[in-house]
């Protein structure tokens, strides 16, 4: 793979991996912004990252429709409705360091910065699945979309993909963009510009950046990444050898699961520690409140929410909390509306996926 034909990189993240470019923020500055600035957005690449030239790119729409399309960046920018959503794109991996001191994970040993929150920009995908028109099958129920970018290269696979099922698609209320947009800019190359797929709730690996295929199938993506990878395999099953033949009794991801992470804690002038963060939504509502504690669990205190906008955005919170000890450890977790609570512990898993244990923070 050449990886000499990369534009430059960010400059404020910790670099995880040059090749493919891997690197994130500390959660600390995460915490500072409600909406990530592209300079502190995590870069998560199986590959080397392109640069396009917009006027040749196009996506081409194929599979299960009755009428095919090939579409321009210019058809795509002036025939469609446009649709901005603010949404937390989350790696799977992230805090994939906590559970990897639990017992041995395999992949990239990424902290707690692998999350960013940004508004979006981009055609609805049910709008040009409609507009091409779905085959009647016996079961809509069973097909996907597979997004897929042949594009790029990558790691595992001749080229990335993977799919959400067709009902989440033409969910009008699931948001699920083709963007070329984040933040009001056009999407950089970094992110998966010009064309990335925006999954609002699903784990990042959903989110295909360079997309330039959408097929219309009868099955998941075959693709490396939606099968031998990103799942959440028993705990028995330790190592990569033992998972080899196992990948295919397992699900592959969907939403990930409420999480909330403490960005920074720090003792003030009055006496008080402040502490600050953010928390996302799993599969049952948005974040309701986000509770700390000081003494492992047996006390917890409500933080103050300071921003949240819409189903899709992560909550950032803080508070300031009473405490006489120069140094001490607080534990953040989260509720959502459907009251579940952030767990205690997170499991574990070899592939080091989908870690929600309560936040934990150091002062
Ligand atoms: N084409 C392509 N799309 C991709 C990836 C990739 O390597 N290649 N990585 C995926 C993963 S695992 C994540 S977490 C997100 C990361 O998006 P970002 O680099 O914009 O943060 O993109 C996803 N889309
Ligand atoms: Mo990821």
């Amino acid at each position: 793979m050449d990886f000499s034909q990369e534009p430059p990189h960010s400059t404020l993240l910790h670099i995880q991996a040059k090749e493919p470019f891997n690197a994130e923020p500390l959660a600390s500055s995460l915490s500072e912004f409600p909406i990530t600035p592209e300079d502190l957005v995590y870069c998560r690449n199986h590959g080397p990252v392109r640069e396009f030239d917009e006027g040749k790119y196009t996506l081409a729409v194929k599979g299960l429709v009755k009428q095919e399309a090939n579409l321009s960046m210019a058809q795509i920018k002036a025939g469609w409705r446009v649709k901005e959503v603010v949404a937390t794109l989350q790696c799977a991996g992230i805090r994939r360091n906590e559970m990897g001191a639990i017992k041995k994970v395999n992949g990239v040993p990424w902290k707690d910065g692998v999350i960013a929150n940004c508004k979006w920009g981009g055609i609805p995908l049910r709008d040009v699945l409609l507009h091409c028109g779905i085959q009647p099958t016996t079961d809509n129920e069973q097909l996907h979309v597979c997004f897929d970018s042949y594009a790029t290269l990558c790691e595992d696979d001749t080229y990335y993909g993977a799919s959400i099922p067709l009902e989440r698609a033409l969910d009008e209320a699931a948001d699920v963009l083709i963007a070329f947009e984040m933040n009001g800019e056009m999407l950089s190359p970094d992110h998966g510009g010009p064309l990335r797929v925006i999954v609002p709730g699903y784990l990042g690996a959903r989110w295909v950046k360079w997309v330039d295929t959408i097929t219309v199938c009868a099955h998941e993506s075959p693709n490396f990444y939606q099968q031998r990878d990103y799942k959440i395999l028993p705990p028995e099953i330790d190592t990569k050898d033992k998972a080899r033949d196992q990948w295919s009794k397992y699900p592959s991801m969907t939403v990930l699961p409420l999480n909330s992470i403490v960005g920074s804690a720090q003792r003030t002038p009055d006496g008080k520690v402040f502490v600050k963060g953010f928390a996302s939504p799993g599969a049952n509502g948005n974040i309701k409140r986000v509770e700390l504690s000081i003494d492992e669990g047996a006390t917890w205190r409500e933080a103050k929410i300071t921003y949240q906008e819409g189903r899709w955005s992560w909550t950032l919170w803080e508070a300031s909390l009473e405490s006489a000890e120069e140094h001490g450890v607080v534990y953040s977790r989260a509720v959502d509306e459907g009251g579940d609570v952030q767990p205690k512990d997170g499991g574990w898993n070899v592939r080091g996926v989908a870690y929600n244990a309560w936040g934990v923070g150091r002062w």
